[in-house]
Protein backbone atom coordinates (compact mmCIF):
# COMPACT_ATOMS: atom_id res chain seq x y z
CA UNK A 1 0.00 0.00 0.00
CA UNK A 2 2.60 2.63 0.84
CA UNK A 3 4.85 4.00 -1.24
CA UNK A 4 7.82 3.85 0.09
CA UNK A 5 9.78 5.98 -1.82
CA UNK A 6 10.64 9.19 -0.02
CA UNK A 7 10.96 12.84 -2.63
CA UNK A 8 14.71 12.51 -2.29
CA UNK A 9 14.62 8.30 -3.41
CA UNK A 10 12.57 9.67 -6.72
CA UNK A 11 15.39 12.25 -7.71
CA UNK A 12 17.87 9.82 -6.88
CA UNK A 13 15.93 7.25 -9.38
CA UNK A 14 15.49 9.95 -12.23
CA UNK A 15 19.49 10.28 -12.63
CA UNK A 16 19.64 6.85 -12.73
CA UNK A 17 19.22 6.68 -16.96
CA UNK A 18 17.03 4.32 -19.09
CA UNK A 19 13.87 2.80 -17.94
CA UNK A 20 13.93 3.20 -14.08
CA UNK A 21 13.93 7.33 -14.68
CA UNK A 22 11.61 7.05 -16.99
CA UNK A 23 8.82 5.47 -15.08
CA UNK A 24 9.52 7.52 -12.02
CA UNK A 25 6.44 9.81 -12.49
CA UNK A 26 4.69 6.68 -13.44
CA UNK A 27 5.28 4.96 -10.50
CA UNK A 28 4.36 8.11 -7.95
CA UNK A 29 0.84 8.48 -10.07
CA UNK A 30 0.53 4.28 -9.42
CA UNK A 31 0.93 4.44 -5.93
CA UNK A 32 -1.45 7.08 -5.89
CA UNK A 33 -3.75 5.15 -7.78
CA UNK A 34 -3.77 2.36 -5.59
CA UNK A 35 -4.33 4.13 -2.88
CA UNK A 36 -7.35 5.57 -4.03
CA UNK A 37 -8.28 1.59 -4.97
CA UNK A 38 -8.16 0.45 -1.74
CA UNK A 39 -6.30 -2.71 -1.01
CA UNK A 40 -5.89 -4.56 -4.00
CA UNK A 41 -7.10 -8.04 -4.91
CA UNK A 42 -3.02 -8.66 -5.61
CA UNK A 43 -1.50 -7.06 -2.63
CA UNK A 44 1.31 -9.62 -0.77
CA UNK A 45 0.98 -9.40 2.91
CA UNK A 46 2.51 -6.35 4.52
CA UNK A 47 6.43 -6.79 5.02
CA UNK A 48 6.87 -9.19 2.58
CA UNK A 49 10.31 -8.70 1.52
CA UNK A 50 10.67 -8.05 -2.70
CA UNK A 51 14.36 -9.62 -2.83
CA UNK A 52 16.91 -9.81 -5.67
CA UNK A 53 19.48 -12.47 -5.71
CA UNK A 54 22.98 -13.45 -6.94
CA UNK A 55 25.52 -15.74 -6.05
CA UNK A 56 29.47 -15.19 -5.83
CA UNK A 57 31.30 -17.19 -8.66
CA UNK A 58 28.55 -15.55 -11.26
CA UNK A 59 29.55 -12.09 -10.31
CA UNK A 60 32.13 -11.05 -7.99
CA UNK A 61 35.39 -11.69 -10.31
CA UNK A 62 38.64 -11.14 -8.48
CA UNK A 63 39.43 -14.71 -7.73
CA UNK A 64 42.65 -14.37 -6.02
CA UNK A 65 42.21 -10.84 -4.34
CA UNK A 66 43.04 -10.56 -0.69
CA UNK A 67 44.25 -13.94 0.11
CA UNK A 68 41.45 -16.01 -1.36
CA UNK A 69 41.83 -19.66 -2.18
CA UNK A 70 40.89 -21.32 -5.43
CA UNK A 71 37.38 -22.92 -5.81
CA UNK A 72 36.63 -25.62 -7.42
CA UNK A 73 34.50 -23.15 -9.77
CA UNK A 74 37.91 -21.57 -10.38
CA UNK A 75 39.18 -24.99 -11.82
CA UNK A 76 36.51 -26.25 -13.32
CA UNK A 77 35.86 -23.35 -15.64
CA UNK A 78 39.22 -23.12 -16.67
CA UNK A 79 39.24 -27.10 -18.04
CA UNK A 80 38.75 -26.51 -21.80
CA UNK A 81 35.71 -28.08 -22.93
CA UNK A 82 33.83 -27.27 -19.51
CA UNK A 83 32.22 -24.09 -20.38
CA UNK A 84 30.95 -22.56 -23.35
CA UNK A 85 33.37 -20.53 -25.56
CA UNK A 86 35.53 -20.95 -22.83
CA UNK A 87 34.43 -18.41 -20.34
CA UNK A 88 35.53 -18.15 -16.84
CA UNK A 89 34.15 -15.84 -13.88
CA UNK A 90 38.04 -14.45 -13.49
CA UNK A 91 36.13 -10.94 -14.18
CA UNK A 92 32.36 -11.76 -14.46
CA UNK A 93 30.47 -8.41 -13.32
CA UNK A 94 33.54 -7.42 -11.52
CA UNK A 95 31.57 -6.96 -8.44
CA UNK A 96 34.27 -7.31 -5.77
CA UNK A 97 35.60 -3.90 -6.93
CA UNK A 98 31.51 -2.89 -8.05
CA UNK A 99 29.78 -3.58 -5.46
CA UNK A 100 28.75 -0.34 -4.06
CA UNK A 101 27.31 0.96 -7.64
CA UNK A 102 25.49 -2.46 -7.77
CA UNK A 103 23.83 -1.88 -4.22
CA UNK A 104 23.18 1.52 -5.63
CA UNK A 105 21.11 0.29 -8.69
CA UNK A 106 19.39 -2.37 -6.37
CA UNK A 107 17.91 0.26 -4.30
CA UNK A 108 17.16 1.89 -7.51
CA UNK A 109 15.21 -0.89 -8.67
CA UNK A 110 13.14 -1.24 -5.20
CA UNK A 111 14.80 -4.03 -3.86
CA UNK A 112 13.89 -4.16 -0.13
CA UNK A 113 15.92 -7.78 0.12
CA UNK A 114 19.03 -8.96 -1.42
CA UNK A 115 20.05 -12.69 -1.26
CA UNK A 116 23.73 -12.82 -1.88
CA UNK A 117 26.85 -15.55 -1.66
CA UNK A 118 29.55 -15.88 0.84
CA UNK A 119 32.60 -17.24 -0.95
CA UNK A 120 34.15 -20.18 1.20
CA UNK A 121 37.55 -19.84 0.09
CA UNK A 122 37.76 -16.12 0.57
CA UNK A 123 36.87 -17.29 4.65
CA UNK A 124 38.97 -19.85 4.47
CA UNK A 125 40.86 -20.29 1.32
CA UNK A 126 42.30 -23.96 2.46
CA UNK A 127 38.78 -24.54 3.43
CA UNK A 128 39.63 -24.46 7.63
CA UNK A 129 41.71 -23.58 9.67
CA UNK A 130 43.39 -20.31 9.44
CA UNK A 131 40.62 -17.76 8.43
CA UNK A 132 41.24 -14.45 6.20
CA UNK A 133 40.05 -11.88 7.52
CA UNK A 134 40.17 -9.86 4.16
CA UNK A 135 38.15 -11.95 2.98
CA UNK A 136 35.27 -11.41 5.63
CA UNK A 137 35.89 -7.74 5.27
CA UNK A 138 34.28 -7.45 2.11
CA UNK A 139 31.42 -9.14 3.15
CA UNK A 140 30.88 -6.64 5.99
CA UNK A 141 31.47 -3.98 3.97
CA UNK A 142 29.00 -5.17 1.37
CA UNK A 143 26.45 -5.79 4.01
CA UNK A 144 26.98 -2.26 5.83
CA UNK A 145 26.36 -1.15 1.91
CA UNK A 146 23.33 -2.88 2.08
CA UNK A 147 22.10 -1.25 4.75
CA UNK A 148 22.36 2.10 4.64
CA UNK A 149 20.78 1.71 1.30
CA UNK A 150 17.67 -0.12 3.13
CA UNK A 151 18.06 -3.23 2.12
CA UNK A 152 17.99 -6.38 4.11
CA UNK A 153 21.10 -8.57 3.59
CA UNK A 154 20.05 -12.58 3.35
CA UNK A 155 23.54 -14.34 2.95
CA UNK A 156 23.79 -17.74 1.33
CA UNK A 157 26.90 -19.91 2.83
CA UNK A 158 27.30 -22.47 -0.40
CA UNK A 159 26.37 -21.60 -3.94
CA UNK A 160 28.87 -24.03 -5.20
CA UNK A 161 32.08 -23.05 -4.66
CA UNK A 162 33.99 -25.07 -2.60
CA UNK A 163 37.62 -24.42 -1.61
CA UNK A 164 39.59 -26.93 -4.11
CA UNK A 165 41.96 -27.54 -1.06
CA UNK A 166 39.15 -29.69 0.46
CA UNK A 167 38.64 -31.32 -3.72
CA UNK A 168 42.03 -32.10 -3.72
CA UNK A 169 42.35 -33.47 0.19
CA UNK A 170 39.36 -35.32 0.85
CA UNK A 171 37.61 -35.74 -2.54
CA UNK A 172 35.47 -32.77 -1.55
CA UNK A 173 31.85 -33.39 -0.78
CA UNK A 174 32.57 -37.65 -0.71
CA UNK A 175 34.40 -36.96 2.24
CA UNK A 176 32.67 -36.56 5.99
CA UNK A 177 35.57 -33.50 6.67
CA UNK A 178 33.70 -31.44 4.33
CA UNK A 179 30.55 -31.46 6.13
CA UNK A 180 32.66 -30.70 9.32
CA UNK A 181 34.59 -28.14 8.17
CA UNK A 182 31.64 -26.13 6.76
CA UNK A 183 29.95 -26.27 10.52
CA UNK A 184 33.27 -24.84 11.38
CA UNK A 185 33.23 -21.94 8.53
CA UNK A 186 29.49 -21.64 8.67
CA UNK A 187 29.65 -20.85 13.00
CA UNK A 188 32.73 -18.30 11.73
CA UNK A 189 30.76 -15.97 9.30
CA UNK A 190 28.06 -16.00 11.98
CA UNK A 191 29.79 -14.86 14.26
CA UNK A 192 31.50 -12.22 12.74
CA UNK A 193 28.13 -11.03 10.90
CA UNK A 194 25.58 -12.31 12.89
CA UNK A 195 25.48 -8.60 14.17
CA UNK A 196 23.53 -7.26 10.79
CA UNK A 197 22.36 -10.62 8.80
CA UNK A 198 19.71 -11.69 10.65
CA UNK A 199 18.68 -14.60 7.73
CA UNK A 200 21.27 -17.50 6.49
CA UNK A 201 20.94 -19.99 4.16
CA UNK A 202 22.81 -22.49 4.37
CA UNK A 203 23.26 -24.47 1.32
CA UNK A 204 21.95 -23.21 -1.96
CA UNK A 205 20.35 -26.35 -4.50
CA UNK A 206 21.43 -29.46 -3.07
CA UNK A 207 20.34 -31.28 -5.99
CA UNK A 208 21.75 -29.20 -8.52
CA UNK A 209 25.21 -29.45 -7.12
CA UNK A 210 25.31 -32.83 -5.83
CA UNK A 211 23.32 -34.44 -8.95
CA UNK A 212 24.83 -32.09 -11.94
CA UNK A 213 28.26 -31.80 -10.16
CA UNK A 214 28.79 -35.18 -9.29
CA UNK A 215 27.18 -37.51 -11.98
CA UNK A 216 25.83 -35.04 -14.31
CA UNK A 217 22.12 -35.50 -15.44
CA UNK A 218 20.54 -36.12 -19.42
CA UNK A 219 17.46 -33.98 -20.39
CA UNK A 220 16.04 -34.65 -24.30
CA UNK A 221 15.85 -30.90 -24.95
CA UNK A 222 13.77 -31.08 -28.49
CA UNK A 223 14.18 -34.83 -28.87
CA UNK A 224 18.28 -34.85 -28.76
CA UNK A 225 19.80 -35.90 -25.61
CA UNK A 226 21.99 -32.88 -23.62
CA UNK A 227 24.10 -33.32 -20.39
CA UNK A 228 24.42 -30.85 -17.80
CA UNK A 229 26.78 -30.74 -15.36
CA UNK A 230 28.55 -28.52 -12.77
CA UNK A 231 32.42 -28.78 -10.65
CA UNK A 232 33.40 -30.95 -10.22
CA UNK A 233 32.06 -32.93 -12.89
CA UNK A 234 32.74 -36.20 -11.41
CA UNK A 235 30.76 -39.20 -12.56
CA UNK A 236 30.19 -41.60 -9.38
CA UNK A 237 29.01 -45.06 -8.96
CA UNK A 238 25.81 -44.85 -7.33
CA UNK A 239 27.12 -45.72 -3.64
CA UNK A 240 29.39 -42.91 -3.74
CA UNK A 241 26.63 -40.50 -4.84
CA UNK A 242 24.17 -41.73 -2.14
CA UNK A 243 27.16 -40.56 0.15
CA UNK A 244 27.65 -37.35 -1.41
CA UNK A 245 24.07 -36.77 -0.64
CA UNK A 246 24.41 -37.68 2.80
CA UNK A 247 27.29 -35.39 3.40
CA UNK A 248 24.98 -32.69 1.61
CA UNK A 249 22.49 -32.96 3.89
CA UNK A 250 24.72 -33.42 6.70
CA UNK A 251 26.90 -29.97 6.02
CA UNK A 252 23.42 -28.30 6.24
CA UNK A 253 22.41 -29.76 9.95
CA UNK A 254 26.20 -28.91 11.16
CA UNK A 255 25.97 -25.62 9.55
CA UNK A 256 22.84 -25.09 11.61
CA UNK A 257 23.95 -26.38 14.76
CA UNK A 258 27.22 -24.03 14.68
CA UNK A 259 24.74 -21.08 13.43
CA UNK A 260 22.60 -21.44 16.90
CA UNK A 261 26.06 -21.57 18.79
CA UNK A 262 27.82 -18.55 17.10
CA UNK A 263 24.87 -16.51 16.01
CA UNK A 264 23.08 -14.11 17.32
CA UNK A 265 19.58 -14.84 19.12
CA UNK A 266 17.94 -13.51 16.60
CA UNK A 267 19.72 -15.26 14.00
CA UNK A 268 17.54 -17.40 11.38
CA UNK A 269 18.30 -19.67 9.17
CA UNK A 270 17.38 -22.26 6.71
CA UNK A 271 18.55 -23.89 3.53
CA UNK A 272 17.68 -23.12 0.06
CA UNK A 273 16.68 -26.13 -2.54
CA UNK A 274 15.66 -26.64 -5.43
CA UNK A 275 11.99 -28.17 -4.63
CA UNK A 276 11.29 -30.32 -7.37
CA UNK A 277 7.74 -29.82 -7.52
CA UNK A 278 5.04 -32.28 -9.24
CA UNK A 279 2.19 -30.02 -10.52
CA UNK A 280 -1.68 -31.45 -10.22
CA UNK A 281 -3.00 -31.09 -13.86
CA UNK A 282 -6.57 -30.94 -12.47
CA UNK A 283 -7.28 -28.78 -9.32
CA UNK A 284 -9.54 -31.06 -7.59
CA UNK A 285 -8.76 -33.12 -4.43
CA UNK A 286 -7.51 -36.40 -6.15
CA UNK A 287 -5.11 -35.00 -8.22
CA UNK A 288 -3.91 -32.62 -5.23
CA UNK A 289 -2.99 -35.29 -3.22
CA UNK A 290 -1.15 -37.69 -5.90
CA UNK A 291 0.73 -34.28 -7.11
CA UNK A 292 1.50 -33.87 -2.83
CA UNK A 293 3.13 -37.63 -2.74
CA UNK A 294 5.05 -37.11 -6.13
CA UNK A 295 6.59 -34.23 -4.14
CA UNK A 296 7.50 -35.77 -1.45
CA UNK A 297 9.11 -38.44 -3.06
CA UNK A 298 11.00 -36.59 -5.30
CA UNK A 299 12.27 -34.19 -2.16
CA UNK A 300 13.03 -37.91 -0.48
CA UNK A 301 17.08 -37.26 -0.03
CA UNK A 302 16.81 -33.49 0.33
CA UNK A 303 13.94 -31.67 2.13
CA UNK A 304 12.50 -35.31 3.05
CA UNK A 305 15.21 -36.05 5.59
CA UNK A 306 16.19 -32.46 6.95
CA UNK A 307 12.46 -31.94 7.40
CA UNK A 308 11.51 -35.17 8.46
CA UNK A 309 14.36 -36.45 10.28
CA UNK A 310 14.53 -39.95 8.19
CA UNK A 311 15.19 -41.23 5.08
CA UNK A 312 11.81 -42.62 3.24
CA UNK A 313 11.64 -46.48 2.95
CA UNK A 314 11.12 -46.14 -0.08
CA UNK A 315 14.19 -43.92 -0.77
CA UNK A 316 16.33 -46.73 0.82
CA UNK A 317 14.70 -49.62 -0.91
CA UNK A 318 15.53 -47.98 -4.28
CA UNK A 319 18.77 -47.38 -2.92
CA UNK A 320 19.42 -51.13 -1.87
CA UNK A 321 23.20 -52.03 -1.21
CA UNK A 322 23.61 -48.75 -2.48
CA UNK A 323 21.92 -46.76 0.37
CA UNK A 324 24.14 -44.03 2.26
CA UNK A 325 25.87 -45.07 5.71
CA UNK A 326 24.51 -42.72 8.13
CA UNK A 327 24.26 -42.77 12.34
CA UNK A 328 21.32 -41.76 14.04
CA UNK A 329 22.88 -38.47 15.27
CA UNK A 330 23.73 -37.35 11.71
CA UNK A 331 19.67 -37.70 11.36
CA UNK A 332 19.42 -35.30 14.22
CA UNK A 333 21.95 -32.82 13.18
CA UNK A 334 20.28 -32.61 9.43
CA UNK A 335 17.21 -32.30 11.50
CA UNK A 336 17.78 -29.63 13.43
CA UNK A 337 14.83 -27.09 14.03
CA UNK A 338 15.03 -24.44 11.45
CA UNK A 339 13.45 -20.99 11.17
CA UNK A 340 12.66 -20.84 7.51
CA UNK A 341 13.06 -22.92 4.63
CA UNK A 342 13.79 -21.85 1.21
CA UNK A 343 13.23 -23.13 -1.73
CA UNK A 344 13.95 -21.63 -5.97
CA UNK A 345 11.22 -22.16 -7.77
CA UNK A 346 11.70 -22.09 -11.68
CA UNK A 347 9.20 -24.45 -13.36
CA UNK A 348 6.74 -27.60 -12.61
CA UNK A 349 9.05 -30.36 -12.57
CA UNK A 350 6.39 -33.25 -13.78
CA UNK A 351 2.44 -32.62 -14.35
CA UNK A 352 0.90 -35.33 -12.63
CA UNK A 353 -2.44 -37.25 -12.24
CA UNK A 354 -3.88 -39.25 -9.78
CA UNK A 355 -3.68 -43.55 -10.89
CA UNK A 356 -5.07 -46.57 -9.34
CA UNK A 357 -2.14 -48.46 -9.58
CA UNK A 358 0.93 -47.75 -7.15
CA UNK A 359 1.90 -45.47 -6.01
CA UNK A 360 -0.81 -43.54 -6.85
CA UNK A 361 0.02 -41.55 -9.20
CA UNK A 362 1.34 -41.15 -12.34
CA UNK A 363 3.41 -38.65 -14.75
CA UNK A 364 1.05 -36.91 -17.26
CA UNK A 365 4.07 -36.05 -20.73
CA UNK A 366 4.59 -32.31 -21.38
CA UNK A 367 3.41 -32.08 -24.55
CA UNK A 368 5.99 -30.87 -27.82
CA UNK A 369 3.78 -28.23 -28.06
CA UNK A 370 4.30 -26.69 -24.30
CA UNK A 371 5.81 -23.22 -24.21
CA UNK A 372 9.05 -22.61 -22.57
CA UNK A 373 10.93 -19.79 -21.40
CA UNK A 374 14.78 -19.35 -23.37
CA UNK A 375 17.02 -22.30 -21.32
CA UNK A 376 16.54 -25.55 -22.92
CA UNK A 377 15.53 -26.82 -19.55
CA UNK A 378 12.75 -24.01 -18.67
CA UNK A 379 9.09 -25.32 -19.06
CA UNK A 380 6.61 -22.47 -18.56
CA UNK A 381 4.31 -23.43 -15.72
CA UNK A 382 4.05 -20.47 -13.35
CA UNK A 383 1.15 -22.17 -11.27
CA UNK A 384 4.22 -23.89 -9.81
CA UNK A 385 4.82 -20.37 -7.49
CA UNK A 386 1.26 -21.50 -5.96
CA UNK A 387 2.01 -25.23 -6.16
CA UNK A 388 6.05 -25.42 -4.49
CA UNK A 389 4.79 -23.32 -1.23
CA UNK A 390 0.75 -24.99 -1.08
CA UNK A 391 2.66 -28.25 -0.99
CA UNK A 392 5.73 -27.13 1.08
CA UNK A 393 2.95 -25.91 4.36
CA UNK A 394 0.86 -29.24 3.60
CA UNK A 395 3.60 -31.78 3.11
CA UNK A 396 5.97 -30.19 6.01
CA UNK A 397 4.69 -27.52 7.42
CA UNK A 398 7.71 -25.08 8.15
CA UNK A 399 7.35 -22.08 10.28
CA UNK A 400 8.17 -19.44 7.15
CA UNK A 401 8.66 -20.13 3.44
CA UNK A 402 11.25 -17.96 1.53
CA UNK A 403 10.63 -18.42 -2.30
CA UNK A 404 14.92 -17.56 -2.55
CA UNK A 405 14.90 -18.05 -6.23
CA UNK A 406 12.65 -17.43 -9.41
CA UNK A 407 13.61 -15.69 -12.40
CA UNK A 408 13.89 -16.55 -16.82
CA UNK A 409 16.82 -16.48 -19.11
CA UNK A 410 16.06 -14.34 -22.47
CA UNK A 411 17.28 -12.60 -25.58
CA UNK A 412 18.22 -9.54 -24.15
CA UNK A 413 19.94 -7.01 -26.25
CA UNK A 414 20.55 -3.29 -25.89
CA UNK A 415 17.70 -1.71 -28.61
CA UNK A 416 18.39 1.17 -30.39
CA UNK A 417 16.85 3.70 -28.06
CA UNK A 418 19.62 2.42 -25.05
CA UNK A 419 16.69 0.60 -23.44
CA UNK A 420 16.09 -3.32 -23.28
CA UNK A 421 12.55 -4.64 -23.80
CA UNK A 422 12.51 -7.92 -21.41
CA UNK A 423 9.20 -8.95 -22.84
CA UNK A 424 9.08 -12.32 -22.05
CA UNK A 425 10.67 -11.65 -18.37
CA UNK A 426 8.01 -9.29 -17.53
CA UNK A 427 5.21 -12.32 -18.69
CA UNK A 428 6.94 -14.64 -16.48
CA UNK A 429 7.14 -12.70 -13.29
CA UNK A 430 3.90 -11.59 -13.59
CA UNK A 431 2.57 -14.71 -13.92
CA UNK A 432 4.91 -16.39 -11.42
CA UNK A 433 4.30 -13.79 -8.40
CA UNK A 434 -0.15 -13.90 -9.16
CA UNK A 435 0.50 -17.72 -8.43
CA UNK A 436 2.94 -16.38 -5.43
CA UNK A 437 0.11 -14.21 -4.18
CA UNK A 438 -2.46 -16.96 -4.32
CA UNK A 439 -0.46 -18.80 -2.03
CA UNK A 440 -0.12 -15.84 0.61
CA UNK A 441 -3.64 -14.90 -0.07
CA UNK A 442 -4.73 -18.29 1.20
CA UNK A 443 -2.38 -17.87 4.53
CA UNK A 444 0.67 -19.85 3.32
CA UNK A 445 3.56 -18.24 5.23
CA UNK A 446 5.73 -16.90 2.42
CA UNK A 447 7.73 -14.04 3.37
CA UNK A 448 9.72 -12.67 0.60
CA UNK A 449 10.77 -13.45 -3.36
CA UNK A 450 13.99 -13.11 -4.72
CA UNK A 451 14.28 -12.59 -8.37
CA UNK A 452 17.14 -14.63 -9.97
CA UNK A 453 18.59 -12.29 -10.85
CA UNK A 454 19.30 -8.95 -10.07
CA UNK A 455 21.56 -9.02 -13.19
CA UNK A 456 22.83 -11.21 -15.68
CA UNK A 457 26.29 -12.76 -14.84
CA UNK A 458 28.19 -15.60 -15.26
CA UNK A 459 25.53 -19.02 -16.04
CA UNK A 460 27.52 -21.52 -15.03
CA UNK A 461 28.90 -24.02 -18.13
CA UNK A 462 26.38 -21.61 -20.24
CA UNK A 463 28.53 -19.12 -19.88
CA UNK A 464 27.78 -15.06 -20.57
CA UNK A 465 25.20 -15.74 -23.14
CA UNK A 466 22.31 -16.99 -20.96
CA UNK A 467 21.39 -14.00 -19.42
CA UNK A 468 18.67 -13.85 -15.90
CA UNK A 469 18.88 -10.30 -15.15
CA UNK A 470 16.61 -7.24 -14.04
CA UNK A 471 19.88 -5.38 -15.17
CA UNK A 472 21.52 -5.92 -18.22
CA UNK A 473 25.32 -5.68 -17.96
CA UNK A 474 28.09 -5.21 -20.65
CA UNK A 475 30.42 -7.25 -19.67
CA UNK A 476 33.01 -6.09 -22.19
CA UNK A 477 32.46 -2.45 -20.53
CA UNK A 478 30.91 -3.08 -17.29
CA UNK A 479 28.09 -0.86 -18.09
CA UNK A 480 25.05 -1.85 -16.31
CA UNK A 481 21.25 -0.93 -17.83
CA UNK A 482 18.15 -1.63 -15.91
CA UNK A 483 15.90 -3.58 -17.93
CA UNK A 484 12.10 -2.68 -18.94
CA UNK A 485 11.42 -5.94 -16.32
CA UNK A 486 13.58 -3.60 -13.43
CA UNK A 487 10.47 -0.98 -13.98
CA UNK A 488 8.23 -3.51 -13.40
CA UNK A 489 9.87 -5.11 -10.77
CA UNK A 490 10.03 -1.43 -8.73
CA UNK A 491 6.61 -0.52 -9.57
CA UNK A 492 5.61 -3.84 -8.49
CA UNK A 493 7.62 -3.99 -4.83
CA UNK A 494 6.40 0.33 -4.12
CA UNK A 495 2.95 -1.34 -4.50
CA UNK A 496 3.73 -4.57 -2.90
CA UNK A 497 1.53 -5.98 -5.27
CA UNK A 498 1.36 -7.44 -8.81
CA UNK A 499 0.76 -5.17 -11.43
C1 LIG B 1 19.78 -21.89 -10.22
O1 LIG B 1 19.82 -23.19 -10.73
C2 LIG B 1 21.05 -21.54 -9.54
O2 LIG B 1 20.91 -21.51 -8.14
C3 LIG B 1 21.66 -20.28 -10.05
O3 LIG B 1 22.98 -20.19 -9.64
C4 LIG B 1 21.50 -20.24 -11.56
O4 LIG B 1 22.22 -19.21 -12.14
C5 LIG B 1 20.04 -20.09 -11.84
O5 LIG B 1 19.27 -21.00 -11.13
C6 LIG B 1 19.67 -20.13 -13.31
O6 LIG B 1 19.94 -21.36 -13.91
O7 LIG B 1 15.68 -30.09 -13.40
O8 LIG B 1 14.92 -30.66 -15.59
O9 LIG B 1 14.93 -28.36 -14.88
C7 LIG B 1 18.68 -23.38 -11.47
C8 LIG B 1 17.78 -24.23 -11.84
C9 LIG B 1 17.64 -26.54 -11.73
C10 LIG B 1 18.29 -25.44 -13.79
C11 LIG B 1 17.97 -27.85 -12.34
C12 LIG B 1 18.62 -26.74 -14.40
C13 LIG B 1 18.17 -29.04 -14.36
C14 LIG B 1 17.22 -29.46 -15.39
N1 LIG B 1 18.34 -25.47 -12.35
N2 LIG B 1 17.84 -27.77 -13.78
S1 LIG B 1 15.60 -29.65 -14.80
Amino acid sequence: MSAHLTRRDLAKVATAGGLLSSGTVAVAQSVAETKSMGASATQFPSGFYWGVATAAYQIEGSPDADGKGKSIWDTYAHTPGKVKNGETGDVANDHYRRYKEDVALMKDMGAKAYRFSIAWPRIFPNGYGEPNPKGLDFYSRLVDELLTAGIEPFATLYHWDLPQALQDKYGGWQSRETPKAFGDYSGYVASNLGDRVKHFFTINEFHSFVEMGHQGIELAVQGKPVRIELAPGLKLEPAALNQVRHHAVLAHGLSVQAIRAMGKSDTKVGPAEVMNTAVPVIDSSKHIKAAEAATQALNAAYLGVMLEGKYSDAYLKAAGKDAPKFTDEDLKAIASPLDFVGINVYRPIIYVMASDDAPGYREVPINVSHPKMLSSWHIFGPEVLYWAPKQLQSIWNPKEIYITENGCAASDEIAADGNVYDSDRVMYLRNSLAQLQRATAEGVPVKGNFVWSAMDNFEWSDGYGTRFGLMYVDFKTQKRTPKLSAAWYREAASRNAVV
